[in-house]
């Protein structure tokens, strides 16, 4: 088994792109089973705890302040009904419960709130994870102090391409919160977005600027784009999904003992495409019937797909 690297040139990442599919994908396979079962899949489920409003300009996003996406905007959610959906979730299976917030960055005011949250999903027995946007230092250690499993906060696509996507925070802010995170000694939890018009060297380096993280995140979700209408992004040309399954490979061998989440964009993906991406690598899905603002597969379906492919979850 090779050891972990963390100094990745963008010509090797590159080189693995160009490999035919299939010597790719017999790579990738091979380090997912040597480091993995390869027939058990994480499910987490999500919650969006704070709606819409946010004042970034995300160009994906339905819950930007900046577009006009039809959204109806949401106060912070209180304690029991987050405390009911995560239970909700855990009779579905789930095993960890995310909540997100449309946030730039919480208020320690709010932080406080969610950290209530945060021990209330814990005592169920269940793992958490939140997303909140940028953190500072002393709210990263609260969150840990909670008791807090994983922070998502996504570099979304290579940084060259960052500042076609957002201009309100850039991709040095990005890193910056995951670098206290990490200092805090919460678990990582961090990937991006496919299909936001980048192209094959785009993703190449977003993988890059991941895998030169020491440690590796933990967590790595690879989102496809779903088209938000009034966003700038509405009408993008997609991504194939021989391009989706390739950058799924290429994660898995890069970053070969971290999580890889098939995250945003399943209800898209056909039941060949979505067995592609676990052969390619993916040990973790979104389940559950909404992402943050989107639909996602409902439960019975993924556990029919489970089923169809013997795949079991992770307890
Ligand atoms: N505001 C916080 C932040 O930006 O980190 C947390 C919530 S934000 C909605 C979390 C992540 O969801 C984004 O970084 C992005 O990767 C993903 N996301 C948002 N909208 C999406 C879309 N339309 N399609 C796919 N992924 C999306
Ligand atoms: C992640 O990488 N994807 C999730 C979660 N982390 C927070 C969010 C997907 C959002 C998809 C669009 C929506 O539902 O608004
Ligand atoms: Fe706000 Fe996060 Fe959406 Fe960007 S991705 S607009 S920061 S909620």
């Amino acid at each position: 088994m090779a050891a972990l690297k963390y100094n990745w040139s963008l010509k090797e990442i590159e080189n693995l792109f160009d490999l035919p599919f299939n010597d790719l994908l017999f790579k990738s396979h091979k380090i997912h089973r040597e480091n993995f079962n390869p027939n058990q899949v994480q499910v987490s489920t999500l919650l969006n705890i704070k709606t819409g409003a946010c004042p970034e300009d995300c160009s994906y996003c339905s819950q930007s302040s900046k577009y006009d996406t039809g959204l109806k905007r949401e106060k912070l959610l209180d304690d029991d009904s987050v405390l009911i959906k995560a239970k909700e979730a855990k009779e579905n299976g789930a095993t960890r419960f995310c909540m997100g917030a449309a946030w730039r960055n919480p208020t320690d005011k709010n932080l406080n709130k969610v950290i209530e949250m945060v021990k209330k999903v814990k005592n169920l027995g269940m793992e958490t994870c939140v997303t909140l946007g940028m953190l500072t230092e002393n709210q990263a250690v609260s969150l840990k102090d909670a008791g807090l499993d994983y922070y998502n906060h996504n570099i979304d696509t290579s940084e060259s391409h960052y500042s076609n996507v957002v201009t309100t925070h850039s991709f040095q802010d990005r890193i910056d919160t995951l670098n206290l995170v990490r200092k805090a000694g919460i678990n990582v939890c961090s990937g991006g977005i496919l299909g936001l018009g980048e192209n094959q060297t785009d993703r190449a380096s977003m993988l890059r600027s991941l895998a030169n993280l020491n440690p590796h995140p933990e967590s790595v979700p690879i989102n496809l784009l779903v088209p938000i209408q009034g966003t700038p992004f509405e009408n993008i040309a997609p991504i194939t999904e021989s391009e989706f399954i390739k950058t799924i490979a290429v994660a898995r061998i890069l970053m070969p003992k971290s999580v890889v989440r098939l995250s945003a964009g399943r209800l898209k993906m056909g039941e060949a495409m979505q067995a592609s991406c676990f052969f390619a690598g993916v040990n973790s899905i979104f389940y559950g019937e909404q992402l943050l603002t989107t639909d996602n597969p409902n439960h019975t379906d993924d556990q029919e797909l489970f089923s169809k492919l013997g795949i079991n979850q992770a307890q």
